[in-house]
């Protein structure tokens, strides 16, 4: 199924390529500059910044949005692990105001020190970090949005 409507995601206009899951409250996204293979975006509908502005209804859609996005990531980029991590609020590393959860599959010693993950996170505009083709992301998110036949944006 082919999700039609596109988001906003903070400033960001979201192609509806990039797009391949939708929930009532949530939608995942392909990173634009993902830190390992396989890592994801799961954004609030409602563009809100902060992580208390969501309701619960929300709150509880987006954690079970994250979970089956989870179990999919892991398996399709082969991971033993999930990174699942919020940034919420700028002092707190958050670089787009939109409430959103990171979804990164995780391998044995993929970083050397565990919590170097979160310097990585923080490097989104370090030049060494160059924005992925929409080629490769639209290919990225039809093979994950064979996964999710209940779509609904
Ligand atoms: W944050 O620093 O707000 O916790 O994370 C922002 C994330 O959004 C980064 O992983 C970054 O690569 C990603 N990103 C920024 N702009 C876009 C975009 N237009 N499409 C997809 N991902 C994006």
């Amino acid at each position: 199924m082919t999700l039609e409507k596109s988001f906003f995601f903070g400033p960001h206009k979201i192609c509806p390529t990039q797009i391949f899951y939708g929930s009532k409250f949530a939608y995942g996204l392909v990173n634009l500059k993902p830190i390992a293979p396989g890592h994801v975006l799961v954004v609030s509908k409602r563009p809100v910044a902060r992580f208390t502005e969501l309701t619960p209804e929300e709150v509880s859609d987006l954690f079970i949005s994250a979970q089956h996005i989870g179990r999919v990531v892991e398996k399709e980029f082969s991971g033993d692990s999930l990174s699942v991590v919020v940034q919420d609020g700028p002092y707190a590393g958050q670089t787009v105001p939109h409430v959103h959860i990171h979804v990164i599959p995780r391998r044995q010693g993929d970083w050397k020190n565990n919590d170097e993950i979160y310097d990585d996170l923080n490097k989104v505009d370090n030049d060494d970090r160059k924005p992925r083709s929409a080629l490769e992301m639209a290919q990225e998110a039809n093979m994950l949005r064979e996964h999710f036949p209940e779509n609904r944006c």
